[in-house]
């Protein structure tokens, strides 16, 4: 007879949970972060209680940043451990629907566990159900399903024995690897079940590499013999597979150049010969001058997201094939490409063997160095001591200041263009953009999700005033548990990069910077006094010279540490970029946005839908 132990679901949830295990023998969910309330607490929270010593809980200040902070934890770690962050129903759990999100495009696992209504609708409606007049099976909840990989409603105890399963299989699958929702009824949680011993028996999920289908494989090979200048696009993809070693060898077996998106940015060190950097419309010139004639466009697990095609503008060939090694057949067939759908490792590594001695005669010298020469420069410490200082300038003190142990890290605003851009990553995983949702508030909570991750690496977060302002509360939570980071604040009173885009679209200054804000006073806010106020180590510099200081002391910090500086909201770097497809609107009184639809039109014709 089957051995049973007798738990409620939640307790049977949390032992499951914490018997998961990756291929490297480390449990797969590190932890759970919740915040209580009726939904949670006496179910899950009771539950938790008992698992600290496999599953400790940490409690942060808003259910969407312990979110990310659970998310930055598995992009770092390559998706090879995750965590799950539980909340109560209703207001709860919707302030995490923008972290699932975020989960879903970037493709990062995070198991989300919101309470959810009473499946025996006893007390309906329980305080924070809504009630659809017309479907009795509605809940906030639903509103995960379309940003959740896999969503389940917990409405009997012994569903978990098929839900967790499915769970862990989607977050463990390199191809479908994303969020998993668990909506749990709140009476349910705390229902006693005889759940079959062995269901918590350790269980091991390897990180599954597929292999090339044969003929996909030939097909690319032979397409990338034909060409006369392939180049390869390195996104996320590279670094989630463990495939930074064979991209090398693959591009210096076969010369051909690489170019990187934001999440494959550090994919090769940037000054390998034939790492061209950025691409696209926060890229530099030498990937998209290479990218504009290329006739073959090799995607190497890249989503080919609009900043990285430049809106399809990009690959200008009029001959050219794109080709996409993919571990997903959604993302492996886009824009009609040649598909090879394989782990990126595996299947470069087989291509490798397929091309043979094959080595590509392309013609890349100059570029990158007329590249440095243009942007370094922007990057220097300032001459003019009195004027405001640029973005560029703040990225080139990190810079200056940054180690082998550094990982930037950043989400939105200014910085993530200026950084693709500008910033040399030496080693793979030492660039952390979450630039699939581009979520402001993903930062400081980001921040200590890597930092949790990689105690050892020295994580430096940059973060506009804008996103300060968004989400700044687990600052409190960092100081709380004594998670060290350095939070770089660009005061530059506004929307920066938002502001430059509204001018750049030929519309007014409006709503963006808090000057062009309505307001009856200006806007002043102490940004250091506030991160001081929830136990940070703060200080406000004046100057590039003071950043450099102040950064050459985050080492002795125990928490977070906040270094504001007052920067320029109009300078950005000039050079490199592609068009971005931004809808100008058609009629306007005003000429500027007459002039800029106009240009608009023209780029628009460059846009390919083959
Ligand atoms: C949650 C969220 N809301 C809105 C946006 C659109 N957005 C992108 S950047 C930005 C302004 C960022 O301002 P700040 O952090 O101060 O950076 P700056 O550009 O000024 O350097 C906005 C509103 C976003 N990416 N995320
Ligand atoms: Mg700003």
């Amino acid at each position: 007879m089957t051995k049973t132990i007798r738990l409620t679901a939640a307790q049977a949830m949390v032992r499951y949970v914490a018997a998961q295990m990756n291929g490297n023998g480390e449990q797969f969910i590190a932890g759970c972060w919740a915040i209580f309330g009726h939904g949670n607490v006496a179910g899950i929270g009771e539950a938790l209680y008992h698992v600290q010593d496999n599953l400790p809980t940490y409690r942060g200040h808003n259910e969407q940043t312990m979110a990310h902070a659970a998310i930055a934890y598995a992009k770092q770690l390559g998706r090879k451990r995750a965590m799950m962050v539980t909340s109560s129903i209703g207001p709860g759990a919707t302030n995490m629907v923008t972290a699932a999100a975020l989960a879903h495009v970037n493709r990062l696992p995070v198991l989300l566990v919101p309470g959810d209504v009473f499946a025996n609708r006893g007390p309906d409606p329980v305080l924070q159900q809504i009630e659809d007049f017309n479907d009795g099976t509605i809940s906030v909840n639903d509103v995960f399903k379309p940003v959740s990989r896999y969503f389940d409603r917990i409405t009997r105890p012994e569903q978990l024995l098929t839900a967790l399963p499915r769970a862990f299989r989607t977050m463990t699958d390199p191809a479908d690897c994303g969020p998993v929702t668990l909506a749990f009824c709140q009476d349910v949680q705390a229902e006693a079940y005889d759940y079959p011993e062995s269901f918590f028996a350790p269980k091991v999920w390897t990180t599954r590499r597929i292999r090339p289908d044969l003929e996909e494989l030939v097909a690319l090979a032979e397409a990338i013999k034909d060409a006369q200048c392939p180049v390869i696009v390195a996104g996320g993809g590279v670094h989630y597979s463990g495939a930074t070693d064979a991209l090398r060898a693959f591009a210096d077996a076969h010369n051909i150049p690489v170019t990187e998106t934001q999440a494959g940015k550090s994919a090769l060190a940037w000054d390998h010969p034939l790492n061209l950097g950025p691409i696209g419309v926060t890229g530099g010139t030498p990937a998209n001058t290479v990218c504009a004639k290329a006739d073959l466009v090799l995607g190497v697990g890249t989503r080919f997201q609009d900043f990285t095609t430049g809106s399809w503008g990009l690959f200008a060939n009029p001959a050219r094939r794109i080709a996409c090694l993919n571990v997903a057949a959604y993302d492996a067939a886009k824009h009609d490409a040649l598909p090879l759908l394989a782990d990126a490792k595996v299947g470069l590594e087989a291509l490798s063997e397929a091309l043979g001695e094959h080595f590509a005669k392309t013609p890349v010298t100059g570029l990158k160095s007329d590249w440095f020469d243009k942007v370094d420069p922007l990057t220097d410490a300032p001459s003019d001591t009195h004027a405001l200082p640029t973005d560029m300038q703040v990225v080139g003190a990190v810079q200056r200041a940054a180690t082998d142990a550094t990982v930037v890290m950043c989400a939105a605003g200014t910085m993530p263009g200026e950084l693709h851009k500008l910033w040399k990553s030496a080693r793979p995983m030492s660039y952390h953009m979450e630039y699939g949702f581009s979520c402001m508030g993903y930062e400081i909570a980001g921040a200590m999700g890597i930092k949790m991750a990689q105690p050892d690496r020295d994580v430096i977060c940059f973060t506009g005033d804008g996103t300060y302002m968004m989400a700044n509360a687990e600052l409190a939570t960092a100081a709380m548990m004594g998670i060290a980071f350095t939070v770089v604040v660009t005061d530059n009173r506004g929307y920066g990069c938002i502001n430059r885009l509204q001018m750049a679209t030929g519309g007014a200054e409006f709503n963006n910077l808090l000057d062009h804000s309505v307001h009856a006073q200006p806007s002043a806010i102490d940004f250091a006094a506030h991160a001081a106020s929830m136990g940070a180590t703060s200080v406000k510099v004046s100057s590039i010279a003071e950043l450099e200081v102040a950064l050459a002391s985050r080492s002795d910090m125990q928490g977070p540490y906040v270094v504001v500086i007052d920067t320029d909201p109009y300078p950005s770097t000039p050079h490199g970029g592609t068009w971005w497809d931004v809808g100008v609107p058609q009629v306007s009184q005003r000429a500027k946005v007459i002039a800029a639809r106009a240009d608009y039109e023209s780029k628009k014709t460059k846009q390919r839908a083959d």
